[in-house]
């Protein structure tokens, strides 16, 4: 079994691993469960209900919650590996692998995409087609395209997942693909969820720009109400980071949920996650994500009073020393 992110790199890192650990068993003897990080531990559960020899858990960021599952099922299977590259798993290495048998296998180290880090650290030497999904994987992750082909299917794959990342038949039939080879960016399916994708995200990123307040050069404020975050679900993420990209500045979109205010950052340099961090110190939040993509929810508040909070730690929080440009 197979427990992989349901996102780009996740993908990528399944037909990876697959292609080259599992090919004998692929397909009649490979189930693909796709999840997110929030919720791996249930579906890892849920997918031991079957019967399974081997488990790979791969660019799941570890949680107490998802280390204590794989504790307690590394005993009754036959091989078990974790594959990841989120800063964040690192701190569970030890805890795993001391509290498991040799059968147990960990790879995490802070790497653009898992990918990545699938071919640099279990030696696989990738063909031309898999070098290209690398790289792909990596776009997804915030990277810098090498050429407009990779550019260009990493928005494909992205896009046509974005509007419904709980659509796990449509990562399936996206990693089916991929396995044999096909070219996503012809396939029918695929390109009909792109199009309505990137036709939402043009008409999100007129609807941010319009309603984005520039404070001080420091940074860019745009809102959504509660009836725009519905229309663009699944896209606010890629929408708020088209527009930094755009503006070259960093910007923050505030909007409303039933009953909670989100906060969303993107940053040039290494800053969104300590903005979220305390911006969800002052407004009694929650907040999590990556250096310079994160994101904070707090209980409901009026939107200029959160406005004014946020420019309130825009200023106190300062550049940081080192500046990096992965957001692993
Ligand atoms: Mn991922």
């Amino acid at each position: 079994m197979v427990v992989t992110h349901g996102d780009c790199d996740g993908i990528i890192s399944a037909y990876l691993y697959i292609k080259h650990f599992m090919k004998d068993m692929w397909p009649s003897h490979v189930t693909v469960v796709f999840t997110q990080p929030w919720r791996a531990n249930l579906d890892l559960v849920r997918g031991l209900q079957k019967v399974v020899e081997e488990v790979v858990l791969l660019d799941l960021a570890l949680s107490s919650e998802l280390v204590k599952e794989i504790l307690s099922m590394s005993g009754s299977l036959r091989r078990v590996a974790v594959v990841d590259h989120h800063v964040s798993s690192l701190e569970f290495v030890g805890q795993v692998l001391s509290s498991t048998s040799g059968n147990v296998r960990v790879v995490c180290e802070r790497t653009q995409s898992c990918p990545r880090l699938i071919v640099n650290s279990l030696r696989i030497s990738p063909n031309p087609y898999e070098r290209l999904l690398v790289d792909v994987a990596d776009v997804c992750e915030g990277g810098e395209a090498s050429s407009l082909d990779v550019a260009r299917i990493a928005d494909v794959i992205k896009l046509s997942i974005a509007r419904d990342p709980g659509d796990y038949d449509f990562m399936n039939y996206l990693l089916n693909l991929i396995m044999r080879n096909k070219d996503v960016e012809t396939d029918e399916l695929v390109n009909r969820r792109y199009r309505t994708a990137k036709f939402l995200l043009s008409r999100l990123l007129k609807q941010l720009g319009e309603n984005a307040l520039s404070y001080r050069n420091v940074v860019k404020i745009t809102t959504l109400t509660l009836p725009e975050s519905r229309i663009f679900a699944g896209l606010l993420g890629v929408g708020t980071t088209e527009l930094a990209r755009m503006y070259k500045s960093d910007v923050v979109l505030v909007r409303k949920e039933e009953d909670k205010v989100v906060v969303t950052v993107r940053t040039l340099t290494d800053k969104a996650l300590r903005i979220c961090r305390e911006i969800a110190r002052v407004g009694r939040g929650r907040f999590g994500g990556h250096a310079e993509a994160a994101s904070a929810t707090l209980p409901e508040l009026d939107l200029q009073k959160v406005a004014d909070l946020i420019v309130d730690v825009m200023h106190s929080v300062r550049e940081s020393p080192i500046q990096r440009k992965s957001n692993a």
